[in-house]
């Protein structure tokens, strides 16, 4: 046998740049290259490996956390078929991992995390970094990735490697596994030597598959759209990842069924497509939840059909609905009683299209569709034109950046209460147009997130939108934007606090305390004193972005204008009328407010609360036996 006498770090790196996927026929690489901040636990194993090997590149970045969102956000961008590695050492920088962690597993992303870990030998111990257990030596803070990772190992020995990598591959490039893949390296262990298989660093392709729905169903589900009258399809993420937009369209255009479109799933057809119903669920469209209200039938794709889908289980109200899940993961397949197509995507709905050959829609329902679309177009126009202050509305905002943004451009967004305000009014054209994290929303992937994006495709435009708490929660990888040239639009939203949790602490009566970036008050001892004096244009400025302040519309649009101009990373700042929020159309989410209290506010709140949550309905056992509604 022909074997490498090398260290574990380098026949890591060996074999990761040899993999690839292959999906069509269309092969390319797996790992576009490692990011990472080096301490005592990688950089004389793995760090030394790295720099060996040139053409597996290696990005600095400025927090390990943001390392993981442009991973996370770079595979998303390119549909899950590449993504990189992320390094860290022992202790901080591999927990700051953990965040970015959940947040691609929640979102069913791959991302290959690569903590160091304490000495597998034991006898330095403890070492800088390690938590100690008075109960076992095998313990360290990597542990904690195994809740958020798909596939967790620890090499202990050189050897394991061979056999550890392989699966580590099989669940990254698995559709319905994928999420975060974690392998602690002690530090120890990265720099010993081993005679490695020679074949181990040869090309390796890992097929990406596109498994068929199985017949019985898919004739079973051809009865069910038959006997619909009121069908909704509802486009998730995973329709996307299986670019399956095209036989979104055929499927659509044959039966004239309508689409609503979730968080992930936006931008499956295009904003004007006659059928797109635009978003659904707690932050959707006034069509698409009236749809989703009545609907007898439920074609769910590609969606995890989480809460703010289903609007807490209260956006399908028809007695008689039933559902249709198309997904390639079977826990998401079986949701909601469905008959569960475990297929991909894009398969199951050709497949879908064969066997329901002839049906259509009734006009009425055409018509329904064709109202409500244009109603909307209406009132996302009359959103855009709102003439308010300065400071002047998100809304207004949301539509100067959609004016300046071409139609392969991409809007980026994970938190606050700008998702909600996109979800519903950004006009997407293109699959990939529309890049929101809110699996997870978690505040500060906006900006790393940008730039994966923006390395996915560098020929799309990366319009990052960021609210003022997020942006402060992470904007240190602007730096790191300006580092690699790649340049990112940032829209920074000045409410000076929480507009989201604002509102919804108002809704549950809690009068949006603590919600507000301003000053202790002498007078209350409460944050309700004067807005904190946060400059940032200086902030971002300092970070070496270019940075303007735009107060009223006509400064955002041109601030926007000249941002195409500039050949590095730009920011403008816009401030915003914290209270004057686009509102939400026929919709509800559970935020149980407090049985008890001492102030009325929120026992009102909590009065509204009951009679609420009394519409949640429950899919997993209501199967109806007939899904014909009596005349
Ligand atoms: C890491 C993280 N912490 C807390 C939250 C809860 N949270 C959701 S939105 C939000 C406020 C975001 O404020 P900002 O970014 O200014 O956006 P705005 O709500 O003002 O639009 C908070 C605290 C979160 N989603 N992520
Ligand atoms: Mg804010």
């Amino acid at each position: 046998m022909r074997t490498r006498h090398i260290t574990m770090a380098q026949a890591l790196v060996g074999f990761l740049k040899n993999q690839y996927v292959e999906r069509d026929r269309a092969e390319s690489r797996f790992f576009a290259g490692a990011w990472g901040i080096f301490g005592h636990g990688i950089i004389a194993g793995l760090g030394q490996a790295l720099q060996q090997n040139p053409d597996f590149p290696y990005y600095l970045c400025r927090n390990e956390q943001g390392a993981v969102h442009i991973a996370t956000a770079f595979a998303k961008a390119r549909n899950r078929k590449a993504t990189f590695v992320c390094t860290s050492s022992i202790g901080p920088g591999a927990t700051n991992m953990i965040t970015g962690a959940a947040t691609a597993t929640i979102n069913r992303i791959p991302v290959l995390l690569l903590p160091g870990d304490i000495f597998a030998r034991r006898n330095v111990a403890p070492v800088l970094q390690q938590i100690e257990s008075e109960h076992t030596q095998d313990i360290s803070v990597n542990d904690a990735f195994k809740p958020v990772s798909r596939y967790w190992d620890r090499i202990y020995r050189p050897d394991q490697l061979i056999c550890s990598l392989p699966e580590a591959m099989r669940v990254l490039t698995s559709s319905a596994q994928t999420g975060a893949v974690t392998l602690a390296l002690p530090q120890d262990v990265q720099a010993e030597a081993y005679d490695y298989p020679e074949e181990m660093f040869e090309k390796r392709v890992w097929h990406i598959a596109r498994p068929e729905p199985e017949g019985t169903l898919l004739t079973q589900a051809a009865e069910w759209i038959r006997a619909a009258r009121r069908p909704l399809i509802v486009a998730g993420g995973g329709l996307l990842y299986s670019e399956a937009s095209e036989a979104l369209a055929g499927f659509a255009a044959q039966t004239g069924i309508p689409i609503g479109e979730t968080q992930a799933g936006k931008g499956s057809l295009p904003f004007d497509h006659p059928q797109n119903l635009g978003a659904v669920g707690v932050t959707g469209t006034p069509g698409a939840n009236t749809a989703a209200r009545e609907a007898d039938l439920v074609i769910a794709i590609g969606t995890r059909l989480a809460d703010f889908t289903t609007a807490s289980k209260t956006a399908f109200q028809n007695p008689h609905v039933r559902f249709i899940n198309i997904n390639v993961a079977e826990i998401d397949a079986f949701k909601h009683a469905a008959l569960p197509l475990v297929c991909d995507a894009r398969v199951g709905l050709e497949r879908l299209a064969d066997v329901a050959k002839g049906y259509r829609i009734t006009t009425q329902y055409a018509e329904f569709i064709a109202d409500w679309k244009a109603r909307w177009e209406e009132e996302t126009d009359r959103i855009f034109a709102l003439r308010q202050g300065p400071p002047i509305s998100q809304g207004e905002v949301v539509g100067a950046v959609a004016r300046a943004a071409r139609p392969g451009d991409v809007v980026l967004n994970a938190a606050g209460s700008l998702p909600g305000d996109l979800h519903k009014l950004w006009r997407t054209s293109r699959p990939g147009g529309y890049h929101m994290e809110y699996g997870n929303s978690c505040m500060g992937y906006e900006i790393a997130g940008g730039l994966g994006a923006k390395m996915a495709d560098p020929s799309r435009d990366v319009y990052v939108m960021v609210g003022d708490a997020s942006y402060l929660m992470m904007s240190s990888e602007i730096i790191t934007s300006i580092q690699e040239g790649y340049k990112l639009n940032i829209v920074v939203v000045d409410n000076h606090g929480f507009s989201s949790i604002g509102g919804l602490s108002r809704a549950v009566g809690s009068d949006g305390f603590g919600t507000n970036y301003r000053y202790r008050s002498t007078q209350t001892g409460q944050l309700d004193g004067d807005n904190l004096p946060i400059d940032f244009v200086q902030l971002a400025a300092g970070l070496g972005a270019h940075a303007v302040r735009a107060t009223t519309r006509e400064e955002v649009e041109e601030a926007l204008e000249a941002m195409r101009g500039h050949d590095r990373t730009s920011v403008v700042v816009v401030e915003v009328d914290k209270e004057m929020r686009v509102p939400g159309y026929e919709s509800w989410w559970d935020v149980p407010v407090s049985e008890v209290s001492e102030i009325a506010s929120i026992r009102q709140a909590r009065a509204q609360y009951e009679v609420a949550v009394q519409k949640e309905r429950r899919h997993e056992i209501n199967v109806p036996a007939d899904c014909v509604e009596p005349v």
